[in-house]
C-alpha cells in the first residue's frame, strides 16, 4: 500500500474514509509499462468511438506534465455492489441494466459525490495543498491509480477487483501536491480462471486485461450513437444498457454486497419498461429519466437498444410494440424496428419501410429482409 508521508495527508485520507470511501494512495505518473500498454490500445483502435481516448495521452498518464504541483493520487471507490430493488409493477421491464446505471448518475455525481469531493478540495487547502478532483469519464485512467494504490488488481475483465469488494466499485481521483512514500502494487489473483474471457457474449475480452470496445456490448450500448452493427445484435442478448457479464461471472463478485451510503439504486433504471422508450415524447422521456445515463443518452438510443432486446426473444407477442417504432419520427429508430419486425415475424411492416423517406431507413428495411 502506497502510504503518506506527511500528516496533512494522513488528515486528507482520515476525512475521505469519514466519508464512506475507500481510499488509498498512488503515484501520480504512471509506469511506462502503462503508457505502452495504452498507446498500443490505442495505436490498434480498440477505443472504437471513443475519439476522446485517443487525444492527449501524455497529459491522460503523465499528469504532472501540466500539473506540475502533482505529486500524488487519492484514489476514492464508492462501492456499487447493492442488491437488486427488484421491477416495479406493471410495463415490459425484460432488458438488463449494468448496475453502475442503477443510480441517477448526474444526480449521484453533482448531488451527492461532488459536495464530499468540494470538501475534501477545501480540507486539502487548509492543510496547505494543492488539489483537483476527476469524477466518472475523467481523462486519468482510474483503473491504474487503484492498482497502484493497492486497492485491487486488473482482472482479466479489464475491471479493478478488490479481494473484499469484487469490482463493482465507482472510481474517482483527487490530484494532491502531497509527497509520497514508495508504492506496492496489488498482487495479481486471477490465477488461471479466464471465466469471463470465455462468457464475454461478443468475443470483447482479449485476455490481457484490455478489451476490445468496438466488440463490447458496454460500448454498443451507452456510447455509440448510429445504428448497432448487424453481427452483434443478437449477441446482445436482452443488454439494454451496459453490461456486467465479466463481472457478474467472476468469483470474486459475490463477495461484493457493500455499497456506499450516498447510493440510492432507482428500480426504474434497474428494471426500466421498455415500452417508455417507445411511447414517450423526448421531453417527457427526459423528464421521466432525468440525470440518469438513459438521459444523457437520450430516448431514440434507448429505444434503438429496446428494440434490440424486443426482437432477442423472438417472441412475436412483442411485435405490437415494436411496430410502435416504424412510425418513429427518428430514422435510427424506424430502422431499426425494421429489423426487429423482420425478426418477430413482422416481414410486411418491414416492406413497408421500404418507401420510407429516409435512405437510412430504407437500406435498413432491404437488408433486414435480405438477412431474413
Ligand atoms: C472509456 C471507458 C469505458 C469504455 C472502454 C472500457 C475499457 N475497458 O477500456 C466502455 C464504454 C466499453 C466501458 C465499459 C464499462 N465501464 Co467504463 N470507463 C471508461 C473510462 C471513461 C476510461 C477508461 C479507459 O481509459 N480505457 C482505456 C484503457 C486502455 O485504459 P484503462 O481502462 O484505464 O486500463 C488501464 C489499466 O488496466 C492499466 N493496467 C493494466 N494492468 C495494470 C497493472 C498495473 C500494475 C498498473 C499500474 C496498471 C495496469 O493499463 C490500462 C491502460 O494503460 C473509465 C473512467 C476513467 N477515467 O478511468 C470508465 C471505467 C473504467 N468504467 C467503469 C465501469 C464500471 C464500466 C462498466 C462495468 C459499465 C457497464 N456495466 O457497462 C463496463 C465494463 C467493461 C469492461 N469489462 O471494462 C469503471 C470501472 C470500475 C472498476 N472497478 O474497474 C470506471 C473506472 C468508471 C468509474 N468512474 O468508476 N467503459
Ligand atoms: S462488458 Fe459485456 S461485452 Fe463488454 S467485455 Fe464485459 S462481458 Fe464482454
Ligand atoms: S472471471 Fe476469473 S479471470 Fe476473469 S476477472 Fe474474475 S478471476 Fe479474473
Amino acid at each position: 500500500m502506497f502510504g503518506p508521508t506527511e500528516p496533512a495527508a494522513v488528515a486528507l485520507q482520515q476525512a475521505a474514509e469519514e466519508r464512506g470511501f475507500v481510499v488509498a494512495w498512488a503515484p501520480t505518473d504512471l509506469p511506462s509499462f502503462v503508457v505502452s500498454r495504452y498507446r498500443n490500445w490505442v495505436e490498434d483502435m480498440r477505443q472504437a468511438g471513443m475519439g476522446q481516448l485517443a487525444r492527449n495521452i501524455e497529459v491522460r498518464l503523465n499528469p504532472s506534465s501540466r500539473l506540475a504541483w502533482a505529486r500524488s493520487a487519492l484514489v476514492l471507490a464508492a462501492p456499487h455492489g447493492f442488491p437488486d430493488p427488484g421491477p416495479p409493477p406493471g410495463g415490459v421491464r425484460i432488458g438488463r441494466v449494468g448496475r453502475i446505471f442503477w443510480v441517477r448518475e448526474q444526480d449521484y455525481i453533482q448531488r451527492r459525490v461532488q459536495p464530499h469531493l468540494d470538501e475534501l478540495k477545501e480540507i486539502c487547502h487548509r492543510l496547505g495543498g494543492r488539489c483537483r478532483d476527476y469524477v466518472e469519464q475523467g481523462p486519468l485512467s482510474f483503473r491504474s491509480y487503484g492498482v497502484l494504490a493497492g486497492l485491487g488488481w486488473i482482472g482479466r475483465n479489464g475491471m479493478l477487483i478488490n479481494q473484499h469488494l469484487g469490482s463493482y466499485m465507482t472510481l474517482a481521483v483527487l490530484l494532491t501536491s502531497f509527497e509520497l512514500a514508495d508504492a506496492s502494487e496489488h498482487p495479481f489473483r486471477c490465477g488461471r480462471c479466464k471465466l469471463c474471457v470465455e462468457s464475454c457474449p461478443t468475443g470483447a475480452l482479449i485476455g490481457d486485461g484490455t478489451l476490445d470496445a468496438n466488440r463490447c456490448i458496454s460500448y454498443w450500448t451507452t456510447q455509440h450513437l448510429d445504428l448497432i452493427p448487424f453481427k452483434f445484435r443478437e449477441s446482445l442478448g436482452d443488454w439494454l444498457f451496459g453490461c456486467d457479464e465479466c463481472q457478474s461471472v467472476c468469483p470474486w463478485s459475490p463477495e461484493a454486497s457493500r455499497f456506499w451510503e450516498g447510493y440510492e439504486p432507482d428500480p426504474d433504471l434497474a428494471h426500466p419498461d421498455l415500452t417508455d422508450f417507445l411511447v414517450l415524447s423526448n421531453h417527457a422521456f427526459a423528464q421521466k429519466y432525468a440525470q440518469s445515463a438513459f438521459e444523457r443518452v437520450g430516448r431514440p438510443r434507448m429505444a434503438r437498444n429496446a428494440l434490440v432486446v424486443l426482437a432477442n426473444t423472438r417472441d412475436s407477442g412483442y411485435l405490437p410494440l415494436v411496430r410502435l417504432g416504424c412510425e418513429d419520427p427518428s430514422p435510427l429508430v424506424r430502422a431499426t424496428a425494421a429489423w426487429a419486425c423482420v425478426r418477430l415475424g413482422g416481414r410486411k411492416d418491414a416492406e413497408r419501410l421500404l418507401s420510407d423517406p429516409e435512405l437510412l431507413v430504407r437500406d435498413e428495411a432491404r437488408r433486414a429482409l435480405e438477412l431474413g
